[in-house]
């Protein structure tokens, strides 16, 4: 569940001896928490063959659900997302909320398909409103061949969220999900017909209470040595989050709480990653158990990175899994540690790995949007995007993207639905520096383009070419155009954040910072404008002549925002004129070397 209520935080490296078994004469590598940074919550993955599948919530943005295939779960390569194509779900064209839109994800496989379960969230409705809770299933038999190939949705029942798949050797398959509206909240289930979505055990029937946390959520069956273990998330998404475990010896059960509950938390710890829990298990070829869980970084301040996805190791030779070789109550999930040679087991494997291609969970970047090319699979639009406003490389300007501003700006309260023009990628380093080149002659009243760091339609920064005639000048207290002509260009950096008092009301726009660029209004605007972050709390602003390296700083503000990117509005009224952006590049400060 989403719930960014987040405090502050310190920074502290740790490294830990795991307990992972590593064979004599093996190499000792090492991973990096988080594994997946940056706006990557509600992990889930699975090992087929020699390969890691994990997909994870994606909320308002479309594409929906990355899907990320890694060989080494060193590097995590974006392949895909499994919602792909707004066909398979329109909804996500009227969600209301930041809140709202797709959540946790979980992905299994059985004789030789994919599924993925997920929800679609309209978190404005009543909890007891079932058109709250669309759960849906997503099936794609080959997805490294074919990462765009995931089915139409089947729509298949559950009172809330969270759905998992569960086959049982006796070829039933079980769906498990939160309901979210009992007295006691409680994790349920029921038989499923994969082929439609319908139960055959009629309504969802109570599995476990949780140990009596916030929130029973998350719920992932597995089956070993004859026993069902169901991991399960508690205590809300916040500090108290937690990861609890029962088992039974029937699908059924009665279900028995494990006495050393919980198995996986960082509540109570002055640790740099906080949050942890929503966690799924899966294995590699060597026989080593890992599990990988959500977590976010205790910032000093805001948490700028949202919740990212972590790993740990975890032993499960004995009854119960022993996360990162604690004792039980006390598994803490930290920065690093040592990580065994996963071998491909199938030959070939590797080669379609190697050969797909993708987005290096991460990695630096300096797009050019070439002539014929797509938007990079990683890339980002809130809700379904008007694809006529989108263009790459339009007649006569090569290497560029075009964007015409939808009359929408990023601006909403919390309870508003829409899309703006607005395409970009996930902040993954808590450091940065991003910039992109703009050429715009806006000619209309408001028109506007630029770069922005955006959180949600209540919290986004925008630095933006903004052309605007004397009398709305002079009515938003801005100062004159330079030499009396009706309208003229600024450039102009605005701060919207959610007033946390107030949550989900739009704070009174701070002053914005202004300058006139005092250019005749025939001649495009040519700038390259920049954010940095140079701390985990505060993002710089800047922007400079095209090709010349004199920086003016126009402003700052207090980090909380997640995704970078592109945005092209008229504030109020429809673009007639096209804001053609190149070079836009991403490049993270690494804070451990092999960082991804
Ligand atoms: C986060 O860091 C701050 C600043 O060091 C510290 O005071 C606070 O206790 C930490 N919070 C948690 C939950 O660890
Ligand atoms: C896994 O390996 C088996 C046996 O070689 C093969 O039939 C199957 O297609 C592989 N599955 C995937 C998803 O690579
Ligand atoms: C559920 O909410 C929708 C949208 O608000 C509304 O149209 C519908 O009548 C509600 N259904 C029930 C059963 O309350
Ligand atoms: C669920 O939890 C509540 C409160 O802790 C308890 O009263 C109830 O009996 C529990 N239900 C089951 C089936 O365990
Ligand atoms: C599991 O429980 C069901 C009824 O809930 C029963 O029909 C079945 O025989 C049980 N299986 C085992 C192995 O006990
Ligand atoms: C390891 O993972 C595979 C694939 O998810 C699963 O089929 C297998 O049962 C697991 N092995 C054990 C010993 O749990
Ligand atoms: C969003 O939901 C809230 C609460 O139900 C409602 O008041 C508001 O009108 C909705 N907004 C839109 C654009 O549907
Ligand atoms: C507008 O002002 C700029 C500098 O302030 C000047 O170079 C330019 O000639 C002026 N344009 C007109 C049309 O007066
Ligand atoms: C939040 O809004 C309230 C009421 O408008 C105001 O008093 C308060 O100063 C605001 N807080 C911040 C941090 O701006
Ligand atoms: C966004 O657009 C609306 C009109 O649709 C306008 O009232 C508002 O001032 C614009 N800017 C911001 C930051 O909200
Ligand atoms: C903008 O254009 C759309 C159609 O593309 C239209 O539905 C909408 O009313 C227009 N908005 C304004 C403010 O003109
Ligand atoms: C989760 O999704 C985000 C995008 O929403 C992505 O950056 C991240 O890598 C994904 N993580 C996993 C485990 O799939």
């Amino acid at each position: 569940m989403l719930r960014l209520a987040l405090s502050a935080l310190v920074y502290s490296v740790c490294t830990i001896a795991g307990s992972t078994s590593v064979l004599p004469g093996q190499a000792l590598k090492s991973y990096i928490n988080p594994v997946i940074p940056g706006f990557s919550p509600d992990p889930s993955c699975t090992r087929v063959n020699g390969t890691f599948y994990c997909v994870n919530s994606s909320f308002n943005a479309f594409p929906g659900n990355p899907l990320y295939v890694s060989r080494d779960l060193q590097h995590f390569k974006q392949i895909g997302n499994v919602i792909s194509r707004p066909e398979q779900l329109p909804g996500l064209a009227n969600t209301n909320g930041s809140t709202s839109g797709v959540w946790a994800a979980s992905i299994r496989e059985h004789g030789g398909m994919f599924y993925v379960t997920t929800t679609l969230v309209y978190d404005n409705m009543p909890q007891q409103n079932l058109s709250r809770w669309d759960n849906i299933l997503f099936t794609n038999p080959d997805p490294i061949g074919n990462p765009n190939g995931w089915s139409d949705p089947i729509h298949f029942y559950f009172p809330g969220y969270d759905t998992s798949l569960f086959w049982d050797d006796d070829g039933k398959v079980w769906v498990q999900g939160s309901h979210a509206w009992q007295i006691y909240p409680q994790i349920q289930q029921y038989q499923i017909d994969l082929s439609n979505g319908q139960s055959l055990t009629g309504d969802p029937i109570m599995m476990w209470n949780g140990t009596g946390g916030l929130a029973p959520e998350g719920p992932h069956v597995y089956k070993k040595e004859g026993w069902y273990y169901l991991l399960i998330a508690e205590g809300g998404t916040g500090l108290n989050h937690m990861g609890t475990m029962a088992r039974a010896q029937n699908i059924t059960g009665p279900w028995e709480s494990y006495e050393h509950n919980p198995v996986l938390t960082n509540a109570n710890t002055s640790l740099y990653l906080q949050t942890v829990g929503h966690t799924d298990i899966f294995n590699d070829t060597a026989g080593n158990y890992w599990a990988v869980a959500l977590s976010t970084r205790n910032g000093t301040k805001n948490f700028p990175m949202g919740r990212e996805t972590v790993m740990v190791p975890v032993d499960w030779s004995g009854d119960w899994p022993v996360f990162n070789g604690a004792t039980p109550g006390h598994a803490y999930i930290q920065m690093q540690g040592p990580l065994p040679a996963v071998e491909s087991a199938v030959e070939g494997e590797s080669l379609a790995y190697e050969q797909s291609t993708g987005h290096l969970a991460g990695a630096d970047e300096w797009e050019l949007f070439a002539p014929g090319s797509t938007l990079p699979v990683h890339y980002l639009y809130l809700r379904l995007p008007d694809t006529s406003k989108y263009a790459i490389s339009p007649e006569g300007h090569p290497y560029s993207l075009s964007l015409l501003g939808s009359w929408r700006n990023l601006t909403g309260t919390d309870g508003r639905t829409g899309n703006p023009t607005f395409v970009g990628r996930r902040q993954t380093q808590v450091r940065f520096e991003s910039q992109v080149d703009i050429e715009f002659a806006p000619q209309l009243d408001g028109e506007e383009a630029g770069l922005t760091v955006f959180l949600q339609q209540a919290a986004h920064f925008d630095l933006g070419v903004v052309s605007l005639s004397a009398s709305s000048a002079s009515q938003q207290g801005y100062p004159p155009p330079g030499n009396g002509t009706d309208m003229s260009r600024y450039i102009r950096l605005r701060t919207i954040t959610v007033n946390s008092t107030h949550q989900g009301t739009v704070d009174p726009i701070s002053t914005p910072m202004i300058l006139p660029l005092n250019l005749s209004t025939t001649e495009p605007v040519k700038l390259t404008l920049r954010v940095q972050a140079p701390n985990e709390s505060s993002y710089l602003f800047s922007w400079s002549e095209t090709s010349s390296n004199a920086w003016n700083v126009i402003g700052s503000g207090d980090a909380t925002q997640t995704i970078v990117g592109m945005f092209a509005s008229g504030n109020g009224i429809n673009s007639t004129t096209p804001a053609y952006f190149s070079n836009f590049i991403y490049s993270g400060w690494r804070d451990f070397p092999g960082q991804p």
